[in-house]
């Protein structure tokens, strides 16, 4: 099969990631769809070492390292450095992981795109605070295991709604994306790109390490994701206009569970009450893109 995605890379042929890094994986697509004149913002994450020490790097565009939590106010002072220049070619990202996005860079975030600045924020999400130990983040799904959230203490809070939330502040462009579908994150990006004002991309990105998984399952498990509604793609324009992008035959949510050590302790019944709350966030997003279904 061949993809049909732009095939100019961006990334050198190493990097230091683990083997069958999503997060990897995610920024070559992304890298592919922006091109030239990209310049990226990189708060502390798993990214900041896979690029690599100084002065080695495995990005082929400028990066500037950012303190954790500055994600979007260090992309508005580069894009108002660049606007200051006459240059409004080149395109600002910041990416992110979901620490850095949900938790620890929401404030700096949210401030960005309140005020509408002019740049894309990618946050590619492998659901904990990897880089550091596998710790639990707002993004951790309800029933995974973290070294923070060890044995009978899994996580009891379900997964905070990032896309939502960035909808909330009406801009013009939020959407889902996964590593598993390279055609779909492939369109998203360029759509971004293509958009004035703050962009928002949030990428399901499996990670080998944290999760339990062998290397060679990091895209079909991150497909399960979507095929099983745990991760839906769609996209919201405006804040308000919904477009489901990806309508799953439904497999069942244990299926995706079971392959996956870091939920190895759920019982039967725990799984059970997971498949219902897939639904309900899935009849939630339907309701939303005024999709009906019935039955
Ligand atoms: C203010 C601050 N607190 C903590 C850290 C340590 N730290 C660096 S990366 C990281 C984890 C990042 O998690 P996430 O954003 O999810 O990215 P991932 O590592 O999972 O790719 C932490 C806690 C830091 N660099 N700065
Ligand atoms: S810990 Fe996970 S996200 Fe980080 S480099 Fe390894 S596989 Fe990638
Ligand atoms: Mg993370």
């Amino acid at each position: 099969m061949r993809l049909d995605v732009p095939d100019r890379d961006y990334m050198y042929s190493g990097h230091v990631g683990c083997p069958g890094c999503g997060a990897a994986i995610a920024m070559k697509f992304v890298l592919r769809a922006l091109g030239d004149k990209t310049m990226m913002v990189l708060p502390a994450c798993c990214w900041s070492i896979i690029a690599g020490p100084y002065p080695q790097s495995t990005l082929q565009i400028p990066v500037i390292h950012s303190a954790f939590e500055t994600g979007g106010a260090v992309a508005s002072g580069v894009r108002a450095a660049l606007d200051a220049k006459g240059d409004k070619e080149t395109c600002v990202v910041t990416w992110a992981g979901d620490g850095g996005t949900f938790d620890i860079g929401f404030q700096a975030l949210s401030g960005a795109v309140e005020r509408n600045e002019d740049f894309i924020y990618v946050c590619y999400d492998n659901e904990a605070y990897m880089n550091t130990g596998i710790q639990r983040s707002s993004s951790t799904p309800y029933g995974a295991w973290t070294t923070t959230t060890p044995g009978q203490d899994w996580k009891k809070m379900r997964k905070k709604n990032i896309v939502e939330v960035l909808v909330a502040h009406r801009i013009p462009y939020a959407a889902t994306a996964s590593i598993a579908y390279p055609e779909d994150l492939t369109r998203k990006v360029a759509k971004a790109r293509s958009i004035k004002g703050s962009r928002f991309l949030h990428i399901f990105a499996s990670c080998p390490t944290g999760w339990r998984i062998p290397s060679e399952t990091a895209v079909k498990i991150a497909r399960m994701a979507v095929q099983t509604n745990i991760f839906p793609l769609y996209e919201v324009e405006n804040g308000s206009k919904y477009t489901i992008n990806f309508m799953p035959k439904g497999y069942l949510v244990k299926e995706y569970f079971r392959l996956q050590g870091r939920f190895k302790h759920l019982t039967e019944r725990d799984l059970d009450q997971i498949q219902a709350m897939v639904e309900e966030d899935w009849q939630l997003l339907l309701r939303k893109a005024g999709v009906r279904l019935q039955g």
